[in-house]
Formats: C-alpha cells, sequence, structure tokens
C-alpha cells in the first residue's frame, strides 16, 4: 500500500517535471508563436501579434524591457554574491565602517535615471502611435454594458445598425466555439483596413482590451473614448472586459471576425438587415437619465 502511494508520488512528481520542462522550453524556443486570437493552454508569452502597435509593443518589452531587467537582476544577484563570499565574518572580520562616499552616491542616482531615459524615449514612441488615431477607412462604436458590449455601424459608412454581442453560455456551445470567449454576434471588420474604434459605457466603467491587437482602452461613462488598430491576418481575435465591472466582469468577451474587404462588404449588407430593428440612438451620457437603481 506505502509502496503503491510512493510510486504514485514519484509518477506524479515526474509528471510534473516533464510539464515544467515543456513549458520552460515552450517559453525559450518557441518565442511568441501562438496563433488564433486566444490563449491557449500551457502558453507563456503573448498571444502572437496582428496589429503594427502590437508588434511595436512586443518589440519594445522583448528586446527593450527584458534584456535591462535580466541585466539589473544578474547584477543585483552579482553584488550578493559577492558581498556573501567576500566580507562574511570569517572572510573580512574587522568591518568597514565607511557611511558615505559621494562617488557611489552620485553613481546610483545617474545611472537608474539614464536607465530610465533610455526606456523612455521608445516608450513615449510607442504611447504616441497607440494615441494618435491615423486616416481611418471606417469606424465602429463599442458600448460596454452590465455585461456585454454592443458594436455600432455608422450609417454613413454602409451600417447604421448597432448590436448587441453576449457570451454563449456553457450548454450551448457547438464544437469550435470557445468556453468563455465566444459570442452570439461578434463584430466583423476587413482585413488591412485602420479601423477607429470609439469606445464609451452605458453604466459603470468597462475596459475593451484585444491582446493580439495590442489595444485597451476604458470605457467610461459620459466620455468618449478612442483607438484604432489595423489588422494584418484574418480570423478570430478575443479578449475580455479588463476593469472590474460588477458580478458577471468575467462573461463579457469582446470578439472580432477580421475578413476580406469582400466579405466584409456581404456582411455589412446582410447584417444591415438582420440588425434593422436595432435602434442607433445617440450614445447616453451618464447624468443624462437616472440610473434604474434610483429609479422609484
Ligand atoms: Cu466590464
Amino acid at each position: 500500500m506505502t509502496f503503491a502511494r510512493a510510486a504514485l508520488r514519484q509518477l506524479e512528481s515526474l509528471r510534473l517535471r516533464a510539464r515544467l520542462a515543456t513549458l520552460l522550453a515552450g517559453a525559450l524556443f518557441s518565442g511568441a508563436a501562438y496563433a488564433d486570437g486566444h490563449p491557449t493552454p500551457g502558453q507563456m508569452s503573448f498571444q502572437e501579434a496582428v496589429t503594427p502597435i502590437a508588434h511595436e509593443m512586443h518589440i519594445f518589452h522583448n528586446w527593450i524591457l527584458l534584456p535591462i531587467i535580466i541585466g539589473i537582476s544578474l547584477l543585483v544577484l552579482a553584488l550578493l554574491l559577492l558581498v556573501v563570499y567576500r566580507y562574511n565574518e570569517s572572510a573580512n572580520p574587522t568591518a568597514s565602517r565607511t557611511t558615505h562616499h559621494t562617488g557611489l552616491e552620485v553613481a546610483w542616482t545617474v545611472l537608474p535615471v539614464m536607465i530610465l531615459v533610455v526606456i523612455a524615449i521608445p516608450s513615449f514612441r510607442l504611447l504616441t502611435h497607440q494615441l494618435v488615431v491615423p486616416p481611418a477607412d471606417l469606424t465602429v462604436k463599442v458600448t460596454g454594458k452590465q455585461w456585454y458590449w454592443s458594436y455600432g455601424y455608422p450609417a454613413d459608412q454602409g451600417g447604421g445598425f448597432e448590436f448587441d454581442s453576449a457570451l454563449i453560455p456553457e450548454k450551448d456551445l457547438k464544437p469550435g466555439d470557445i468556453r468563455l470567449l465566444s459570442v452570439d454576434n461578434e463584430a466583423v471588420v476587413p482585413v488591412g483596413k485602420v479601423v477607429h474604434v470609439l469606445v464609451t459605457s452605458d453604466d459603470v466603467i468597462h475596459s475593451f482590451t484585444i491582446p493580439a491587437f495590442g489595444i485597451r482602452i476604458d470605457a467610461v461613462p459620459g466620455r468618449m473614448n478612442e483607438t484604432w488598430f489595423k489588422a494584418e491576418r484574418e480570423g478570430m481575435y478575443y479578449g475580455q472586459c479588463s476593469k472590474l465591472c460588477g458580478k458577471d466582469h468575467a462573461f463579457m468577451p469582446i470578439s472580432f471576425r477580421v475578413v476580406s474587404p469582400e466579405a466584409y462588404a456581404t456582411w455589412l449588407a446582410d447584417a444591415k438587415k438582420k440588425f434593422a430593428s436595432n435602434e442607433t440612438g445617440p450614445v447616453r451620457f451618464a447624468g443624462n437619465e437616472t440610473p434604474v437603481a434610483m429609479q422609484q
């Protein structure tokens, strides 16, 4: 009995080790090669970038932040080891009583400042690229609601409708659907086009996020925020609300289908009929209406 249990434990730890080795190898050698626009089991790195902004973010992280972090960690580790080895009680019985060293103090102030400046330059450049929306090919209005999203396509670009996009409950999932990510009506956009996204909210603060696009912007009631993306590849791309917004915060996924311009035109024509009855009222701002909880 004891033997069996010990053998089982041995097997478990072997399995765990194999799993860790796979994860480590995946992290070291596969880079960020995760396609499909959604997280996958065992994934260690980012989802694959499919927009210029996401590429820039990955370069910033992989080639500027990571090397600096690793360098600083190794330097601190080396200093700690040096102290342990050279200045322990037996190796160095009479400790130095030095308390100030001007050169050293200037160095440990100036060096970190220089490192921050090195980080700040590409960081501000990336922020500018994210925040300055280039001339857009189309606009999509995204409204966060407790607990789903609505997507509006303006009339002047062939739309003129708005529809709700809600999570498919687990019991209704079909083969190919992804639990907690698939929705009933996804937003559709054409590939290779600059999509200007207007983001607001109807109730509380939500956050519109699609990792593969490298976008995240808060959806704030009474405010119109904007972001943009230009998807380089067709496919389904998923995100999740990223601001704690209430009890079903975890159940309001975002899903965008990127298709060819022809397929987009077809979808737009179909969607116009399908969602024709949905009103496309103006964005409702907080303060213009009484919250439901206060309507007594
Ligand atoms: Cu939310």
